[in-house]
């Protein structure tokens, strides 16, 4: 690397002791650095409380730009990790220099898995750990020049910020959802509807006074906003832990470790994210975010319109949930989830009398049948039991439920492709409209009735049918009785109608049904933030109240949660936390007097501490508030164009699709309903960016080698003289690919790696990293320096005469194009404009005129903001580039020089217009025409046709 380094090469000193080398760039970077953080060149002030300042700056507009704050890893950044705060950074220092008020600032998301195991391996403290990955990181980002605001950095993991973690979890413990308010209240406007008899007591007759201390938590239990639950969840034995069906892979192990995870019923915190479903959707339209984001967050939603219907079985009845209740006439079977609570109470003690082999698999009675399927059934996923391509499984109950349009009798089914987690549990079976009916029909010799009829030539024969037919552009047929009659109509009056007659029978209703689940809050581990929650001796839930938090995590000897035989599904996890008997059993006053209690002891999730902490950069150092409403509303309440307020720019990796961003939501929206936020949405308009990708090299056994000292010779890869294969991959310690951003400033400067970064293609796109290449962004600044810089002696050299026309419209060019590139994000073409600049003035020769030097030091300065810094104070300016004006185009050295057009009429040149070259065809279509020698040559003759090649070609074919 070092050979090809211009900047490493101390041949040059002697004859130009004023070179932008590697150690000059690193002299001006630390100089700058160290005036910035003295100054505080990047506080943003606040309208009031102790970050308040300048009231002037106050007024101006503002923006708030926020990266996705990292996780401090122990193994420090790579040059992958800066590429969003980078561009953030320029884009902050871009809308500083347009006379914002900017808020950009980092802190650490530092609760997390790699501190806490190596902590369980070591038996040191994560906390130590973590403190030291942070100081390290903090390091290695004061490096790159990021104009944070420092006063606000903190880490998920102090003290001051989880208080608020805890407090806003207990603003959700203690609220409940009003569905006609269709927001949050608190729990205590319930308990008072309870009171006065507004509102009956579910599951009790008698009154909420008569109730027991246990009786009325477990009904308020039902209406919380977090609550325990006893719910099937996702036990994973190898980690010691549960799990969220985030962290579940798509073949039903754990993302982490990849260990089986099981389902398994234990006490656990949920937070009752589905009373926002409905919200969750319709606000995503508001929000400048990626389609595709969008679509992930409405896909992981999942709202299906459909209808409840009943069907009679034994004196009970099955409900099911379809989404298709107009195809009711050709449900020819049902099918319960095999866990499905229902199934003991119908299953018969003999097989009905003639009943298929196919049904009973070969089992002597229903019992033994349903207990065999449901031992297969359960060692299987959610992902593995809906997958498309299987074969349908599954086995008769026995039992025989009623269709209740046609009354027929129809068998019931146990099968796993039915999930209990989804809508009721149970479907009624619609062989010719759905896949996976009509497969499991097929293979169980089901009837298969025709109800819509084929648009696509097939016929309604259905024993010649290869799969099902689902349109919803078809007509129904074979589905009317004397009381309700669909046939002829298409599908949406046909459910429209079926559903109207279903409610009238009582036998079922409309209803909308969500693939959102509640979301699992609980976790077995030590290094999270406690739950200020304590159960008194009758085991009622009680939440600590404001005086007592921080609740702080105790001190302990062993960091493990007990880990399980991974196999072993019929284990229960133990905590770290309930280890410590001592912190455990407490004797608290909640305001009746001192009594014993014993704490929760899992933990909060890892998420917990990203939901929220866009307001804590706000009104960092508040002991007394959240975030005091003022300051929340100035710089996120709703504004034009942004109903639901919310940050101006948020950056980060599309891997945050769903979990991050939907629980940030959540949280948002019930702060928003209990009247702490003006703004109902976190994140305005979000941006994903890009990786880095480097390229992976492997050696013979597949085994990565140092990609640093991989030779190329003739397009074949060798290391060590052994040849090795290359693929473009992700960046990492492991892959022995890593590029620290650290090297590359030692090399050349941060400013050159900044520029890199920016310039290796838009933003959004993964691109490979090529440390050859960066050498390419530091000749440019070796260029802008010499344009300004006599390397010889260190004086500047711009003179004071005003630049030639050719300058100014380049310059003025550049201007306005660098000006549109930084403010939509594309940084690349932003950095090739004012390349294309700094060339023009390297060709011109001669001195700069500081008319042309002071804008092209300006344009620069947000992407390399050290040099431009040390420029504009050699440029004699005192104050610093950061607070300047970007600069302004004048139009008139903007307007583009003009082409010729050829005006035709029947292939004969007629006229000559000069116009525009970004000039549209219909713009040359209308001068054409108007233009007088051609209306002349018309002669008014009739016009057939036009054709238009802008700029350059106008043909007119006459009549
Ligand atoms: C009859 C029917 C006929 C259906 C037809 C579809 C097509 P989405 O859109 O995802 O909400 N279903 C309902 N609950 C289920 C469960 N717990 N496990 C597996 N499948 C379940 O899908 C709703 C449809 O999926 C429902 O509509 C039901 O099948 C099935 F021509 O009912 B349908």
């Amino acid at each position: 690397m070092s050979e090809t380094n211009p900047a490493a090469a101390a041949t040059s000193a002697e004859a130009a002791p004023h070179r932008y080398t590697a150690a000059l760039a690193a002299e001006i970077e630390a100089r700058w650095q160290d005036f910035w953080d003295a100054d505080g060149t990047y506080a943003a002030p606040n309208p009031t409380g102790d970050l308040a300042g300048d009231p002037e700056v106050v007024a101006r507009p503002k923006k708030f730009i926020m990266d996705m704050f990292p996780y401090p890893s122990g193994a420090g950044l790579h040059v992958g990790h800066p590429l969003g705060y980078i561009a953030t950074d320029v884009f902050a220092r871009f809308q500083r220099m347009n006379g914002h008020n900017v808020l950009h600032t980092l802190g650490f998301d530092a609760f997390g898995l790699p501190a806490e195991q190596h902590a369980v391996q070591t038996g040191e403290h994560p906390r130590v750990t973590t403190e030291a990955a942070i100081n390290n990181m903090k390091s290695q980002l004061r490096r790159l020049g990021l104009g944070h605001d420092k006063r606000r950095s903190f880490a998920t993991i102090d003290p001051d910020y989880y208080k608020w973690t805890q407090w806003i979890f207990l603003q959700i413990f203690n609220s409940w959802y009003d569905d006609e308010a269709d927001k949050a209240r608190p729990i205590s406007e319930l308990i008072a509807q309870f009171e006065s008899g507004e509102r009956a007591v579910p599951g009790h007759t008698r009154a909420w006074h008569e109730l027991t201390a246990t009786e009325r938590a477990d009904v308020l239990g039902e209406f919380r906003l977090a609550y325990a639950s006893d719910a099937p969840v996702n036990w994973c034995p190898g980690l010691g832990t549960v799990l969220a069906n985030e962290e579940v892979t798509a073949d039903g192990r754990s993302e982490r470790g990849n260990f089986p995870v099981f389902k398994a019923k234990l006490r656990q915190w949920n937070m009752r994210i589905t009373a926002y479903a409905d919200r969750l959707l319709d606000d995503l339209n508001e929000l400048d975010w990626p389609e595709a984001i969008k679509l992930q967050q409405r896909n992981w939603i999942g709202r299906s319109e459909g209808a409840r219907v009943d069907f009679p079985i034994d004196g009970e009845k099955i409900t099911v949930f379809t989404t298709r209740p107009d195809t009711l006439f050709g449900a020819t079977y049902m099918v319960l989830a095999p866990e499905h609570p229902l199934v003991d109470r119908f299953v018969p003690a003999a097989w009905p009398e003639a009943t298929h082999d196919v049904w009973t698999g070969g089992h002597a009675t229903p019992a033994e049948a349903v207990a065999a399927y449901r031992a297969q059934a359960g060692a299987k996923s959610d992902v593995e039991r809906q997958a498309e391509a299987k074969d349908k499984t599954g086995v008769f109950t026995g039992a025989y439920a009623t269709n209740p349009v046609n009354g027929d009798k129809i068998p019931v089914f146990i099968a796993d492709y039915v999930l209990m987690g989804y809508g009721t549990g149970a479907i009624m079976a619609v062989p010719a409209g759905d896949q996976r009916d009509f497969e499991f029909a097929r293979a169980f010799e089901l009837p298969i009735v025709c109800i819509v009829e084929p648009t696509d030539g097939r016929g309604t024969d259905t024993s010649t049918w290869e799969d099902a037919f689902g349109s919803y552009d078809a007509k129904i047929v074979n589905s009317s009785n004397d009381d309700v009659k669909l046939d002829g109509l298409p599908v949406a009056e046909a459910k429209a109608r079926i559903t109207e007659w279903l409610a009238r029978k009582g036998i079922g209703e409309g209803t909308v049904n969500f693939r959102l689940r509640d979301w699992l809050f609980s976790r077995q581990r030590y290094w999270g933030e406690p739950f200020p929650i304590v159960y008194d001796e009758d085991g009622v839930v009680h939440a600590l109240p404001e005086s007592m938090l921080p609740l702080e995590l105790p001190e302990v000897d062993d960091y493990s949660p007990r880990t399980f035989d991974p196999e072993d599904a019929d284990t229960q996890p133990e905590t770290p936390l309930s280890r410590d008997e001592d912190w455990v059993n407490v004797t608290l006053d909640l305001g009746d007097g001192p009594k014993k209690y014993r704490r929760e002891t899992n933990t909060m999730p890892n998420w917990a501490g990203s939901c929220w902490y866009e307001l804590r950069y706000l009104d960092p150092h508040n002991g007394e508030q959240l975030v005091d409403p003022q300051i929340e509303q100035y710089w996120m309440g709703p504004r034009a164009g942004m109903p639901h307020g919310g940050v101006d720019l948020y950056v980060g990796g599309a891997e945050h699709a769903v979990l991050h961003l939907l629980y940030a939501r959540f949280w948002s929206k019930v702060l928003y309903d209990l009247g702490h936020v003006s703004s109902a949405e976190p994140f305005h308009k979000l941006f994903n960016q890009g990786m880095i990708q480097a390229y992976v090299y492997r050696d013979g056994r597949g085994f990565p080698v140092p990609a640093a000292e991989v030779e190329e010779l003739g397009g074949e890869y060798y290391y060590q003289g052994e040849k090795v294969t290359r693929l473009l991959g992700k960046m990492g310690k492991s892959l022995k690919n890593a590029v620290t951003p650290d090297e590359i400033c030692a090399e050349y400067g941060a400013d050159t790696l900044r520029l890199y970064e920016m310039a290796m293609g838009p933003l959004d796109v993964s691109r490979p990293w090529d440390t050859r290449a960066v050498v390419g962004q530091f000749r440019l600044l070796q260029r802008l320096w010499r344009n300004i810089v006599d390397e010889a002696t260190g004086e500047v050299t711009v003179t004071d005469a005003e630049a030639d026309e050719e300058t100014l419209r380049v310059l003025h060019k550049a201007i306005d194009g660098v000006r549109q590139d930084l403010e939509g994000l594309r940084f690349n073409t932003a950095i090739a404009k004012v390349t294309e600049l700094n060339n023009h003035l390297t060709k011109a020769g001669g001195a700069v005129p500081r008319p042309v030097a002071e804008p092209l030091v300006l344009m620069i300065a947000p992407l390399a903001p050290h040099i431009a810094e040390e420029l504009w104070r050699k440029l004699g300016h005192t104050d610093s580039v950061v607070h300047r004006d970007f600069p302004v185009a004048d139009p008139q050295y903007v307007v583009d020089e003009t082409v010729t057009c050829v005006v035709q009429i029947k292939g004969k040149v007629k006229a000559r217009l000069e116009v525009s070259p970004a000039i549209s065809d219909e713009e040359l279509e209308k001068a054409a025409l108007a233009d007088e020698l051609v209306v002349k040559a018309l002669g008014g003759a009739g016009i057939r046709k036009v054709i238009v090649r802008a700029p350059k070609l106008v043909n007119i074919v006459t009549a």
